[in-house]
């Protein structure tokens, strides 16, 4: 498992040219706005307010760095499929999304954050589509699992999968509010950052 030691906030960027392009390696977190993802890189990092997190869905509104263990970057991309942010910033958010995606120089994985509770929506899927057509890897976290009994975590890892189409050893339950799953994420994480 990896520990993480340090965890700090580096920039925020809401233009394609102050994207990062340098060969420091990076996770990115994607992710139906609401979804937990500020919620997940807090507990990664052990750290309560490193990446703001609100029960308002939309609050991060850009690309968001933070620099791992001198060692790696964490990327918080905003959320979408947020209904009262409008066309001409779903427009702006995929355009931003999408420059990052394919210009990032060290992405090693993409985390798709989806609820476990909820099937997953057309954009998820539109968001795997993206990742399989250009072969970016990526894994589903299937967030805030302690609103499940623990006897139907399988059970929704597996509706998951096969609304996706995907293989259910890439499904990862999590919960931010237990820590369910936390240490194999930073297996995970481990494994694509050395
Ligand atoms: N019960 C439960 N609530 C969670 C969990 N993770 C996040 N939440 C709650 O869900 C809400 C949204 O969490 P965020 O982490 O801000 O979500 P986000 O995906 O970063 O949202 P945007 O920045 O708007 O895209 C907050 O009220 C969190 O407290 C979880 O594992 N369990
Ligand atoms: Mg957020």
């Amino acid at each position: 498992m990896k520990l993480i030691t340090s965890a700090k906030f580096l920039l925020s960027v809401a233009e394609e040219k102050n994207i990062i392009k340098d060969d420091v390696p990076e996770i990115a977190f994607v992710g139906r706005s609401n979804v937990g993802k500020s919620s997940l890189i807090n507990s990664l990092c052990a750290v309560k307010n490193l990446a703001k997190t609100s029960s308002m869905p939309g609050l991060t509104k850009y690309i968001n760095y933070f620099l791992i263990n001198e060692s790696f970057r964490i990327v918080d991309l905003p959320g979408y499929g947020y209904a009262q942010t409008g066309q001409k910033h779903i427009a702006n958010w995929a355009g931003l999304m999408e420059k990052y995606l394919l210009s990032s120089n060290s992405l090693r994985s993409v985390f798709v954050l989806v609820d476990c509770r909820h099937e997953p929506s057309e954009l998820d899927k539109m968001m795997l589509d993206f990742l399989n057509s250009y072969q970016i890897p990526y894994i589903i976290v299937a967030t805030k699992v302690d609103k499940l009994a623990k006897s139907k975590v399988s059970q929704a890892c597996s509706q998951i999968a096969k609304a996706l189409n995907v293989r259910k050893e890439i499904i990862y339950p999590f919960s931010s509010q237990t820590l369910f799953g936390k240490e194999q994420l930073l297996d995970y994480i481990d494994g694509i950052t050395k």
